[in-house]
């Protein structure tokens, strides 16, 4: 099997055109007059068929190479079957004017009238664009009144392989238009008639010397050398072609320059099509930080986790600190990196609730205190967290959806008490797990998480030691403060926040006792935790605190 090197074909007179797309890769089995790569000036883009079926071999071309005719595009190893005509040569000679130029082309020697300036009204014509017949007109750049430049473009029509912009043969103001966006043209149609040009005419293109336009003239070699029937004129269904953003040249170059990514503008034209308005719009809405592109999103500060990205969240401020005094700027450390990422995450994709309540600790408090005062020697201090876990783990059989979690359409009940608690390090917050809560009694709970503490502030604790959870505790109470709104350590459910406590009068009702308050905060998924149950939870929570018997029951 013979290797045959496909070529750029006689693309007019455009001399390096870019190539902005390669349509297949090595190894493709490409057949005769499939689009190879698709190549862009400034006017119009334009796919390159292949001469020959076969299985492509090698790449000769990378996106952003300029080409121009003759340039090989990819080596293929033919199937076997004759390879088309080599388009370079015969679409020139076959077609009627597939090759000459558009507005930047100067007079081509295909082009033998060149029409004076206008003074009295001038025709524009549709120039010849190759084999293409019945051409939707698919934009319209200019309106009656305007005054048109030599080689402006008017319309854009587009076929299947290519969009092309018409440009005007001749300068002068547009009295008429006669298409609009919808209709189909063919070389030799009227389109807008121009009077009072006081300028010279074009070089090259006049109404009775059409300009071919460039995508015509390239899309051509397909259609003018194989078969008739290979590249129908017009796409019916508006769509891209091989999934280019649906816009013409002219706005593609537009969007290239300023970076915007075109995939992602929407396209207020007709059939979705991108127009310049859109481009600009799209900018705007950028600049002004109502749009976030999606590589803006990527490199958001903190990222969501997944799922966060689809939130269409305005851009992080960018402050020049230094402008307003001295500032010194260090990096967030590991910890501090994915426990902010998880905490994003958890705050923004739980629908969270925070109750706030008061347990009246005044006899635990005492009978914590004497527990420690006998058992002084044993090295073991009892805390207060470690009641609050012993107590939560009763609230959390009491009321099991707090120890569950969503997985898909389903709660996963859990028949474990695993309980977190948030540990304050110089690394950042750590949440080891006092595992099976249940089963151990306040001592050894104490004794535990003295031990997971200090590893936790020592960087030593295990990933083991750090998962598993069912559900979270927050003490401050060693710090200070009232109430506070926990963020749910997900798949958690719930967390629960816990302050210092103070004494305060409370009400027992014949008068005003001190008794030791702890307040309590308790946030909650609402998608599996309503209301009444947070109320309940919190204040069962505190029945047992204020008589711890009732772990007992
Ligand atoms: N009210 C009043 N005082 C309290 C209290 C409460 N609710 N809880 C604890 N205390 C007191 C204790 O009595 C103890 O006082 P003494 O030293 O006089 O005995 C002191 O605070 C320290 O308490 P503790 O040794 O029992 O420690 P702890 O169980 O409160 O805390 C730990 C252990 C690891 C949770 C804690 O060191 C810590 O890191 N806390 C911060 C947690 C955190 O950052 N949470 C926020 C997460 S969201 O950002």
């Amino acid at each position: 099997m013979a290797l045959v090197e496909v070529k750029v074909p006689d693309i007019g007179d455009f001399d390096e055109v870019a190539v902005i797309e390669l349509l297949v890769k090595v190894g493709d089995t490409v057949k005769s007059e499939q689009s190879l790569i698709t190549v862009e000036s400034d006017k119009a883009s334009m796919e390159i068929p292949s001469s020959t079926a076969g299985v492509v071999k090698e790449l000769r071309v990378a996106l952003g190479d300029k080409v121009k005719e003759g340039s090989v595009v990819l080596v293929v190893e033919a199937a076997g079957e004759a390879p088309a005509p080599a388009p370079a040569a015969a679409p020139a000679a076959a077609a009627p004017a597939p090759v000459a130029a558009p507005a930047a082309a100067p007079a081509a020697a295909a082009a033998p009238v060149a029409a004076p300036a206008a003074s009295g009204p001038v025709q524009v014509l549709v120039p010849d664009i190759g084999d293409f017949k019945d051409v939707a007109v698919i934009e319209v750049f200019v309106k009656p009144g305007d005054t048109i430049k030599v080689e402006q473009s008017l319309i854009t029509v587009e076929s299947d392989k290519a969009s092309m912009e018409i440009p005007s043969s001749h300068a002068g103001v547009l009295k008429e238009l006669k298409v609009k966006v919808g209709d189909t043209v063919n070389i030799g149609d009227l389109l807008a008639i121009l009077e009072g040009a006081a300028g010279s005419a074009a070089p090259a293109p006049a109404a009775a010397a059409p300009v071919a336009a460039p995508a015509a003239a390239v899309a051509a070699p397909a259609a003018a050398t194989a078969s008739a029937a290979a590249a129908p004129a017009h796409n019916p269904t508006g769509t891209p072609a091989l999934g280019l953003p649906h816009a013409s040249p002219s706005v593609r170059k537009f969007a290239r320059e300023l970076g915007v990514p075109l995939e992602e503008v929407q396209g207020k034209g007709p059939k979705g099509r991108i127009t310049l308005d859109d481009v600009q719009g799209f900018t705007k809405s950028v600049m002004a930080g109502a749009v976030q592109t999606a590589a803006q999103k990527a490199k958001a500060p903190v990222s969501t986790g997944g799922g966060g990205s689809e939130l269409g969240l305005i851009p992080w401020p960018k402050v020049d600190f230094a402008k307003f005094g001295p500032i010194e700027r260090k990096e967030m450390g590991r910890i501090k990196k994915i426990s902010g990422a998880n905490l994003l995450r958890n705050a923004i994709m739980i629908p969270a609730v925070t109750n706030h309540d008061d347990a009246d600790i005044t006899d635990l408090e005492a009978f914590r205190v004497s527990t420690n005062k006998e058992n002084e020697k044993s090295g073991v201090k009892v805390t207060m967290l470690a009641f609050l876990i012993k107590a939560s783990v009763a609230a959390l059989k009491k009321f099991p959806e707090f120890n569950s979690s969503i997985d898909g359409d389903s709660l996963v009940y859990k028949q474990y008490w695993h309980i977190g608690f948030a540990a304050d390090t110089p690394n950042g917050l750590m949440v080891p797990v006092i595992k099976d809560a249940d089963k151990k009694g306040v001592l050894q709970i104490s004794q535990e998480m003295g031990e997971l503490a200090k590893k936790a502030r020592d960087g030593k604790l295990s990933p083991a030691e750090m998962s598993g959870a069912t559900f979270t505790i927050s003490s401050l109470g060693g710090i200070g403060g009232r109430y506070f709104t926990p963020i749910i350590n997900a798949p958690e459910v719930a967390i629960l926040g816990v302050c210092k406590s103070n004494m305060e009068p409370v009400w027992d009702g014949k008068a005003f006792q001190p008794r030791l308050m702890l307040p309590l905060s308790l946030t909650w998924d609402h998608r599996v935790i309503d209301g009444a149950a947070a109320a309940r939870f919190n204040a069962y929570l505190g029945q047992i605190l204020g008589d711890f018997r009732r772990v007992l029951l």
